[in-house]
């Protein structure tokens, strides 16, 4: 199966928007195998199927590369409480927060957790996503972790989605080890680790390295572990406070260190020395009604390569728009749209370890997201509806 598209405004994210005006692509299975300006297209290409895209942007499939869209339950009642006075550090210390979630997450079944993540799910393959991460951290127990990862595979054989999985068990300290970390790391988070990776469950770890989390000793334990079994890591890391988590994570190689409000320029030298990504997570900020801006200037100046992703989860960021998050990170942190959709694609593929996507070149997947749209900027422009003309998966339009 062969598809040719005539017409189109391709921006391939190949060092920035890499626009090609009048562009031309020739699509063979799940592969591009052409991509270049119309008036270039070889011979033996020009009887293929085509379709005129009418001057329309192309862009590679978006992705999500930080997500926790399956959970169970609701945080409404917890957003209420915080907009009467309470902090999201008092609500977690007082077995609220991502312990609700993870009592509401306990108590769904396999199907009841693949029913609720459904709908986030479809929100962002409408906004022309095609690749979302999904981590676990709402069980904190081995039953209800791998669950959660289960849920996450069949998330992946339910619609046209590639689904990475990531192994969040130190997210919180469950209450049977209120007070204990260490004790849950040796007796929970690094057997359910052990057990998941041999289920094949697991694509990568992370952890929650935070004062109301796990410290920075504990999470270089688990890192130890992952590593041990061939795992990359990514981390939480400088969300509320700064404990050096960033330059930790980069220490293991880690594949990305997310949030970094905190972060200072320590950090980001270690990330920048070990091609750590960094993870811009704008709807958590703006949830949380923070004030301290990540240092997007010194990821800049230091050439660290900057993801957007949604956060999408029932506590910090009750969004599933990624387009969103992109206007956010425009808008609240003054990345620009250019920086906004590299984040959404390269960068994201980067932070996930994925070579084979997040830009339009030969011998790619061919993810492809077609928008009624004539240039880049107004997908981080516009607030609302995403103008997502066509979406191509792996080869397959399905849309
Ligand atoms: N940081 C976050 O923003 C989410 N997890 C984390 O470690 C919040 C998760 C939640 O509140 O449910
Ligand atoms: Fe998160």
């Amino acid at each position: 199966m062969a598809i040719l598209l005539t017409g189109a405004t391709a921006a391939t994210m190949e060092g920035g928007y890499g626009l090609i005006p009048d562009a031309a692509l020739v699509l063979e299975g799940d592969r591009i195998e052409w991509i270049g300006p119309g008036s270039d297209l070889p011979d033996d290409y020009a009887g293929f199927p085509a379709r005129d895209l009418g001057g329309r942007l192309v862009t590679p499939s978006l992705i999500d590369c930080h997500t926790h869209i399956v959970f169970g339950g609701t945080r409404a009642t917890e957003f209420e409480m915080r907009l009467n006075g309470a902090s999201y550090e008092e609500i977690a210390r007082a077995g609220g927060g991502i312990l609700s979630t993870v009592k509401a997450t306990r108590a769904a079944s396999e199907d009841d957790l693949v029913a609720a993540a459904l709908p986030r799910l479809d929100q962002m393959l409408a906004e022309g996503v095609a690749t979302v991460e999904v981590k676990s951290g709402y069980g904190l127990d081995a039953e209800t972790e791998t669950k959660m990862l289960r849920a996450a595979r069949r998330l992946g054989q339910l619609r046209p989605v590639t689904i990475v999985t990531t192994y969040l068990g130190a997210h919180a300290v469950p209450p049977d080890h209120k007070g204990r970390a260490d004790a849950y790391l040796d007796e929970v988070a690094i057997p359910t680790l052990r057990l998941a990776q041999a289920e094949g469950l697991i694509d990568a770890v992370d952890a929650f390295c935070e004062g109301i989390a796990f410290s920075p000793a504990q999470v270089e334990r688990l890192f130890t572990e992952a590593q041990a079994l061939g795992l990359r890591v990514k981390l939480h890391a400088e969300q509320l406070s700064n404990l050096g988590g960033a330059a930790l994570a980069a220490r293991f190689s880690a594949l990305s260190a997310d949030h970094l409000e905190y972060l200072d320029e320590d950090g980001v030298i270690a990330m920048a020395a070990h091609g750590t990504v960094a993870v811009i997570l704008p709807g958590a900020f703006y949830t949380l009604r923070e004030t301290q801006l990540p240092p997007i200037d010194l990821l800049r100046r230091h050439g660290v390569p900057m993801a957007v992703a949604t956060d999408c989860n029932p506590g910090t960021a009750p969004m599933s728009s990624l387009t969103l998050a992109m206007n956010m990170a425009c808008t609240l942190f003054r990345m620009t749209p250019e920086e906004a959709l590299l984040g959404a694609t390269a960068h994201a593929a980067r932070a996930l370890g994925l070579a084979d996507r997040g830009r339009l070149a030969a011998g790619l997947r061919a993810d492809l997201a077609i928008w009624d749209a004539k240039t880049p900027a107004e997908l981080s422009w516009r607030i609302g509806p995403t103008p997502l003309h066509a979406r191509i998966f792996g080869g397959q339009i399905d849309r």
